[in-house]
């Protein structure tokens, strides 16, 4: 006779109330940045392309609570999100933006090339699924120094057909 299978259901995440209220606060520190960084582009104040994140600020809130320091994250374009969850300061997110000198990238990158060493943020790409072979290096590079260290790197359904996305799978398993 077959034996029941055990059942799947896991125990709820544990989250302190304090942590599920920072969760909400990063949240809407990106959906209000976003709005403000669509009024400005509306405005004629930022130039080049600007990508909103408004809608998926929880994805990448709560892929950041699952990180520990050190961990790194690279993405594409729609970026701002992920800068800010990284804790980069909004205020040089926005001068970037807005072509700042006091920009992250000293207002010559834009919407969509910034890193933060510091903050183990490795871009904002602007070449469709880029990211990924940069982020499976990221991963052998911690495989390689023998760390505990991961890295994530996001895509977007777009660029999920992007013959490098699958190279770098192949490279990963193996
Ligand atoms: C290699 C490459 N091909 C085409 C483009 C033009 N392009 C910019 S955004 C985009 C769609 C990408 O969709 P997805 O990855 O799902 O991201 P989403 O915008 O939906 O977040 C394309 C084809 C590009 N930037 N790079």
């Amino acid at each position: 006779m077959a034996t029941k299978p055990k059942s799947s259901k896991k125990a709820p995440a544990k989250a302190s109330k304090d942590q599920i209220l920072k969760y909400y606060r990063d949240m809407l520190l990106i959906r209000r940045f976003e709005e403000k960084a669509g009024q400005l582009y509306g405005m004629g104040k930022i130039a080049g392309f600007c990508h909103l994140y408004i809608g998926q600020e929880a994805v990448v809130t709560g892929v950041q609570a699952c990180l520990k320091d050190g961990d790194q994250v690279i993405t594409g374009y729609r970026d701002h999100g992920h800068m800010l969850s990284c804790g980069m300061d909004p205020k040089g997110v926005m001068a970037e933006l807005t072509g700042r000198s006091g920009g992250l990238s000293k207002g010559k990158g834009g919407s969509m090339h910034m890193f933060s060493k510091e903050k183990n943020f490795f871009g904002g790409h602007g070449i469709v699924g880029a990211q990924v072979p940069i982020g499976t290096g990221l991963g052998f590079a911690n495989k390689y120094r023998g760390n505990d260290h991961v890295s994530v790197a996001y895509f977007g359904d777009g660029a999920s057909n992007q013959g490098q996305g699958y190279e770098s799978f192949n490279m990963a398993s193996l």
